[in-house]
């Protein structure tokens, strides 16, 4: 097949999956043609089917906001008629669904019809999504596509809830290359981070409001007190000068290491002990699956999807949103407790074995043809 996809480039978990998702595809042999504003950051295979195709804006001065939605729809019916694409996939509602419906719409009048499948990410619906100036605009974006897919059952169920939606939405959930997380030399990261043997405790985001850094932060003050432990914090976004100061107010500053934003994550993961994620609301996790690839157990919030995958007294715990004092305990029962915590790493790695790539990319090619066929409208 001929696959279109379009994305957001940058760390968050939806581009991730997307471009994992065309490298999968073109390592099967499909030609994948990615349409974004950059090169996502995961684009690192050079094969000479993966292409690029970079959506660029002319800043023009007579707009305040510069219209990126129309660029990229008439992007995608450039790349469409000139490499002959079959089906377009496009991830996160905003905007990119709208766009590939008004290029498929321009495509009509010249005779070619372009299917489109919609990803459902998250906080396209969750938070974003729900906004009022956004929700007419997503609720016909989703109605009008070939099909539509949600990385989880949960945020299936609140796209339902939140937007008169009355299509078929097909769960089909985020997965992971298990080996990228496999045979990490660990020795000088440990040496660096843990020199006297301390215990790691790990979360990873873009730092919103949403992924509540601040109970990441508090969590950790309390296992500290009781345990030798370090902090790494990687990503970075808005709410960092709010964790800096919890920081500075709790005295944790010389434990907690703000890493930024990593390429090789997975370096990070292998050393870790714990992973934390009270995430106010969380679709699906990817950042929990990740962990879990890397034999990391879970300190959660017991929110949107997270349940899904982190299972609990089983990958780890999860506790209601805030309840830090739980989730702490929750910490110290592993970290104290070698045995345990053996058990719990590896019921991580056989549960993130469920998400194996191998398992999952054959269910969007099935999809794919599908709408090819015309059976999945
Ligand atoms: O977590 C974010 O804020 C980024 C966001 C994104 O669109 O990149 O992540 C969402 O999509 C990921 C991939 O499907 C999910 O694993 C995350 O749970 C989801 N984030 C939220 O729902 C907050």
């Amino acid at each position: 097949m001929r696959i279109g996809i379009v994305c957001y480039p940058t760390f968050g978990g939806s581009g991730v999956v997307a471009t994992e998702l065309g490298k999968e595809l073109a390592l099967k042999g499909h030609q994948v043609h990615f349409i974004s504003y950059d090169l996502p950051v995961r684009f690192d295979k050079l094969l000479t089917n993966l292409h690029y195709h970079e959506v660029r804006v002319s800043d023009y001065p007579l707009f305040d906001y510069q219209p990126y939605e129309l660029v990229l729809a008439s992007r995608i019916v450039d790349v469409v008629k000139h490499e002959g694409l079959d089906i377009l996939h496009v991830h996160y509602a905003i905007p990119h669904a709208s766009a590939a419906y008004m290029a498929q719409q321009i495509l009509k009048t010249e005779g070619i019809y372009m299917p489109f499948v919609t990803t459902l990410h998250g906080t396209d619906i969750t938070l974003v999504g729900k906004d009022e100036s956004f929700e007419p605009d997503i609720t016909f974006a989703i109605n009008q596509s070939d099909a539509v897919t949600a990385v989880s059952d949960s945020l299936k169920a609140d796209t339902y809830k939140h937007f008169n939606v009355k299509r078929e939405i097909e769960v089909i959930p985020n997965f992971i290359d298990l080996k990228r997380y496999q045979g990490c030399s660990t020795d000088g990261v440990l040496k660096a981070f843990a020199p006297k043997g301390e215990r790691l405790l790990l979360h990873t985001s873009n730092f919103r409001p949403v992924k509540r850094v601040e109970d990441v932060v508090e969590v950790f003050s309390k296992v500290r007190k009781v345990i030798p432990s370090k902090l790494l914090l990687a990503g970075d976004g808005p709410e960092r000068p709010k964790i800096e100061a919890l920081c500075r107010k709790l005295g944790t500053c010389d434990d907690v290491h703000f890493l930024g934003k990593l390429k090789n994550i997975e370096e990070v993961y292998s050393v870790a002990d714990l992973f934390l994620l009270p995430s106010e609301t969380e679709s699906f996790g990817l950042a929990a699956l990740e962990a879990m690839a890397s034999r990391v157990p879970v300190i959660s919030s017991n929110t949107g999807g997270i349940p899904e995958i982190n299972e609990i007294g089983v990958t780890g715990f999860l506790s209601n949103v805030g309840d830090t004092d739980e989730m702490a305990a929750n910490a110290l029962k592993l970290l104290k407790d070698e045995a345990l915590l053996s058990k719990f790493r590896e019921a991580a790695y056989q549960k993130a074995k469920q998400f194996s790539e191998d398992s999952i990319i054959p269910i969007y090619e099935n999809l794919y043809e599908r709408v090819l066929a015309g059976v999945a409208k």
